[in-house]
């Protein structure tokens, strides 16, 4: 609790319950969950909402081996994360439930630690919420079962907590050197993108970005966890990367020059450098990499925080007179689709496009937004006018099945704030179907969430690139299964729509109502997102 440990999301067994039990006595909010994949998966958006550590607790051995598809997406996002995992009990000879655990965390870049002397459990439990805090990742603690329920024998008072060992550099300044070099490349450039990331939401970038971008002339994007950052700016061409809209590819495809701000530049944010082949890249960041993820991406770079890195070369940069922007492309970018492409729809199906555009309309700007993968999720970032901290995306490892994990740690972290503010999930079909369960959980936990499923009958990224291959849809196609129904069962309100028209009145419904509902959106499977058109054309055989 010293920890600040305000909420856990915890799946019992021999190996947890005593400290699970203890924990809830000394008032943390538990979440049960139905499946430990969800307990760690909602404890990363707990994290992302929270600004804070995300805290889970499973049992060993086979709790243990449940968690695994998790935690490198936790890794790679760096999620702040404090998994507690039980041991095997040290007292016997042989345990069926004992796996040697380390090994497994450690493959997924986490850090495992045992803890097996009791005296020294408040200090290595502080140390392993120092070091989630710190390194940013997730940190697991095994502790044998039969050392739990031990008398405490250790010392009385507690270690400081793990806060107050934390370092608290300033925000880094850049070099005055590198900023002249920097302003003189701009300045010779015509046509700029400025892209920001998760670094630049995160260092207050975004007013320095607008700025910087309109100083240059030039437009601004952001990669798909940022989307929204600059949700009102009318030079914004969305997200850049395997999620662009049909607007932003073509401008890209122009640019001389992109600024990438606090971004990683993983290979997905630049379409494997295929979205901007003219640019030359700098990038102004704390670690700055001219290679990632296998690809050399910057060859200039500015080391500093995101945002006085640009605000100090905004100031280096000479006024220009001449400028990329124009009103006719402001008016392209409010006015166009994100992708225009013509499908032949099936009657009594929805275009999932249009259910996208609908549910931007009728959604009211403060409710939580939590974008799920999968082959829709391409129509769900397309909302232009949701800004980002309403918008979470977390896509590293690309598993299906967290959108229903994702929006409970969402709301167990707003919970405590806005009770009225429902979390809206977008999610496919089948990565509902994988965590279905948890629905259970929503309902006793009263969480107020509302899923609307993108229901293609299909796993649609496979059915699309089967197809473009030429190869049969089989494990692909699995027809409209009822959603509405299984809601109910649950004890959820359910809903299937194959029409639009009630969306408004049924949206502000639910915003009097609260609770949890499912809503099945039954859409085409014919549709297909410019992503996997581009990169998978159909193969003539
Ligand atoms: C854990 C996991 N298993 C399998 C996959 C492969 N996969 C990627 S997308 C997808 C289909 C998702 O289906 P759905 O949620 O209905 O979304 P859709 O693609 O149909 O829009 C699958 C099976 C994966 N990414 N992660
Ligand atoms: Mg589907």
């Amino acid at each position: 609790m010293q920890e600040g440990a305000r909420t856990c999301f915890a799946l019992l067994g021999d190996a947890n319950m005593n400290w699970a039990a203890r924990l809830a006595q000394h008032g943390c909010r538990m979440i049960y969950v139905r499946h430990e994949h969800c307990a760690v998966a909602a404890a990363m958006a707990y994290a992302r909402k929270s600004g804070d550590v995300g805290v889970a607790t499973v049992t060993c051995g086979p709790g243990v081996t449940q968690v695994v598809t998790a935690l490198p997406a936790a890794v790679r996002a760096h999620l702040p994360l404090v998994l507690f995992a039980g041991e095997a009990p040290l007292k016997s000879g042989w345990y069926n439930q004992e796996i040697d655990q380390a090994p497994l965390i450690n493959a997924t870049g986490a850090a495992y630690h045992r803890l097996h002397m009791p005296e020294r459990m408040p200090v290595a439990v502080r140390d392993a919420f120092l070091q989630a805090r710190r390194e940013r990742r997730p940190v697991v603690i095994g502790i044998p079962f039969d050392l739990q329920d031990r008398p405490w024998t250790g010392p009385e008072t507690l270690p400081k907590p793990s806060r107050e060992l934390l370092p608290c550099p300033s925000p880094m300044l850049p070099h005055p050197d590198d900023v002249a070099k920097a302003a003189k490349l701009l300045a010779s450039a015509e046509r700029v993108v400025v892209l920001a990331g998760l670094g630049a939401v995160e260092a207050g970038a975004g007013a320095a970005c607008r700025a910087l971008a309109a100083k240059t002339g030039g437009l601004l994007a952001t990669t798909l966890p940022a989307r929204g950052l600059f949700h009102d700016d009318p030079f914004c061409v969305g997200i850049s990367g395997s999620y662009t809209p049909e607007v932003g590819l073509e401008y890209l495809k122009e640019a001389d020059f992109v600024v990438a701000v606090g971004c990683s530049l993983a290979y997905h944010a630049g379409g494997g450098g295929q979205l901007w082949p003219k640019a030359q890249m700098l990038q102004i960041d704390i670690d700055p990499v001219a290679v990632s993820q296998g690809q050399e991406v910057a060859r200039h770079h500015l080391r500093a925080d995101a945002r006085l890195g640009v605000e100090a070369l905004s100031a280096a940069l000479p006024a220009r007179s001449r400028s990329w922007r124009s009103d006719a492309m402001a008016k392209r970018i409010r006015d166009s689709k994100p992708d225009s492409h013509v499908f032949e729809i099936e009657s009594g199906l929805l275009d999932p496009r249009a259910v996208v555009e609908a549910l931007e309309k009728a959604l009211p700007r403060d409710w939580e937004m939590v974008n799920s993968g999968g082959h829709c999720s391409w129509f769900f970032a397309q909302m232009p006018s949701r800004p980002q901290e309403k918008f979470l995306t977390i896509r590293e490892f690309g598993a299906i099945g967290n959108g229903i994990s994702f929006a409970m740690g969402v709301a167990a972290a707003v919970a405590a704030a806005r009770a009225d503010r429902p979390v809206v999930l977008f999610d496919g079909d089948g990565s509902l179907m994988m965590h279905v369960q948890e629905l259970e959980t929503i309902r006793r936990h009263r969480l107020n969430i509302l899923i609307v499923v993108m229901n293609d009958g299909a796993y649609g990224s496979e059915v699309h690139k089967l197809r473009a291959e030429g190869l049969p849809e089989d494990g692909s196609v699995f027809g409209y299964c009822d959603f509405a129904g299984i809601a109910r069962g649950f004890g959820l309100a359910g809903e299937t729509f194959t029409s639009l028209d009630s969306l408004p009145k049924r949206v502000a419904e639910f915003g009097r109502s609260g609770g949890a509902a499912v809503w099945d959106f039954h859409v085409s499977d014919k549709v297909v997102s410019p992503t996997i058109r581009r990169a998978h054309p159909p193969v003539t055989r």
